[in-house]
């Protein structure tokens, strides 16, 4: 070791030196050494404990924002260039109009703190092809072609250090309607099918996407996770190429449900929150109004009262809640979105005990019933009849019952096999002792006249296990 340092120059010790320091930062942000591999468990703890995370869609579709020659496109806004089909060299002219100077890395993450969330996800390269940062693999991209010239992803990167909120992105893989070999874009360029078998979609893969990806694990620090999405044509070998260059760049990155081979976690479908408890780890991409881009005409925005209820609905099932914001072309992210996203925040400021690591409910009665009938839903799967009353979450010796509906007089626990030995209020400071009656394994909880909370009063009963 001696003899090697030696011989090493100066400048060569020093690039070593930091070279080693960033790899210990990035492990150690996650808990691992770098002599022991991380368990699935270590990999997955800090999702465990996020729950809440920030989704943003933010790209060259932010410019003609829905619209495309005085034309209103239906659908959700980052998919425009295909709805209208939008040729190739059409769609490039965006680029040179795509300037916003608005953009503050800083408040978007001061957002996303004051909303609670806990991890960001923005779009590094949605399927247009466009990369919203400065890429060195190919010049379709924010620093090389707009006159923005900045790279926003190195300032939310900083941004995110420095209010300790995990940094992930999404990429889209397969899909990029720029390239000839990318998969999607049919209008411009041969069917898909044809770019699999005469190898133009492995170059694109070689030649783009790998590369794009080694560059957003190597510029940015420690990257919490990697969002792929639409896996068309991604077979189990093109998908390991991508999860050997996670592993060998950052092994403590995870690794989305949408790569099209196995990642670390499952990605349940677009706004798709299951009916019971689902036990292995899993996340819901959500959108606060209709679409993921920003569309200037839609203001079909949820409320925070059902923000809320969703949350804590996906929490009490097992899962995160990636909740989705989408910034106009100036840069910023839409005034509604984020007051209804910093309504949540306040909420979770003072009952985010009950949501931070917390577990699914152990009964499930609360969650609907399937419907008796031969009914149908939307997508033909068996319907469901939701309640809504009251969710549960759960930790060790506790449990907490979100009544979303306030019971007059008391609230009737289902049966449990151990003891409450103590309920309270999570709004209340005092956590003043309510009335406890137990009659056989149900337990029935005396309730002040009035709500702790308009829309989540949470109930924590301390329990001993049965
Ligand atoms: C995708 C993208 O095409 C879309 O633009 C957006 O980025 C969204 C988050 O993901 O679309 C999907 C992918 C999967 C499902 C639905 C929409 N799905 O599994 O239900």
């Amino acid at each position: 070791m001696k003899t090697t340092l030696m011989r090493m120059s100066k400048a060569a010790l020093q690039l070593s030196l930091v070279a080693s320091c960033l790899c210990f930062a990035a492990s150690s942000a996650s808990g691992a050494t770098q002599t022991k591999p991380m368990s699935q468990d270590e990999k997955m703890a800090w999702f465990r404990e996020a729950k809440f995370g920030l989704f943003i869609h933010w790209g060259l579709y932010a410019v003609p924002a829905g619209t495309w020659k005085d034309q209103q496109i239906a659908g959700i806004g980052e998919w425009i260039m295909n709805r209208a089909k939008i040729p190739v060299k059409e769609y490039e002219q965006l680029a040179g109009q795509f300037n916003p100077v608005k953009f503050n890395a800083e408040k978007w993450v001061q957002m996303a703190e004051d909303a609670g969330m806990k991890y960001i996800v923005i779009t590094s390269k949605h399927h247009d092809g466009f990369a919203m940062y400065g890429s060195k693999a190919s010049q379709y991209n924010i620093v090389d072609a707009t006159p923005f010239k900045r790279d926003p992803l190195k300032e939310l990167a900083a941004a995110c250090a420095k209010h300790n909120i995990r940094f992930g992105f999404y990429y889209s893989q397969a899909q990029d309607w720029h390239e000839p070999g990318g998969a999607g874009n049919t209008w411009d360029f041969p069917p898909d099918a044809e770019k699999d078998k005469n190898g133009a979609y492995d170059q694109y893969l070689r030649n783009k996407a790998e590369p794009q990806v080694k560059e957003l694990l190597t510029g940015y620090g420690p990257v919490c996770l990697i969002w792929f999405d639409t896996p068309r044509m991604m077979n189990k070998e093109r998908g390991q190429r991508f999860i050997d260059i996670v592993h060998t760049l950052q092994p403590a990155c995870l690794i989305d449900g949408r790569l099209g081979t196995e990642g670390d976690y499952r990605s349940m479908g677009d706004n798709a929150i299951p009916n019971q408890v689902v036990h292995e780890d899993w996340e819901v991409p959500a959108t606060l109004n209709k679409t993921w881009g920003y569309k200037s005409y839609d203001n079909d925005w949820k409320t925070p009262e059902e923000l809320t209820f969703k949350l804590v609905d996906i929490v009490s099932k097992g899962g995160n809640y990636l909740l989705n914001v989408g910034p106009t072309a100036e840069g910023l992210i839409p005034q509604p979105s984020q007051d209804n996203l910093r309504a949540v925040g306040r909420w979770l400021k003072v009952n985010g005990e009950a949501i931070y690591g917390a577990g699914s409910t152990p009964f499930g009665e609360e969650l609907g019933a399937p419907d008796p009938t031969t009914r149908k839903d939307k997508k033909g799967n068996q319907a469901f009849n939701a309640k809504t009353d009251w969710r549960c979450t759960t930790k060790p010796g506790k449990l907490y019952i979100h009544l979303f509906k306030w019971p007059s007089g008391s609230f009737e626990l289902p049966s449990i096999k151990g003891k409450v030995t103590k309920a309270y209020l999570l709004a209340d400071p005092q956590k003043q002792t309510l009335g406890v009656k137990q009659n056989g394994q149900t337990w029935s909880i005396t309730l002040p006249k009035t709500p702790s909370d308009k829309t989540d009063s949470v109930l924590v009963l301390d329990v001993t296990a049965g």
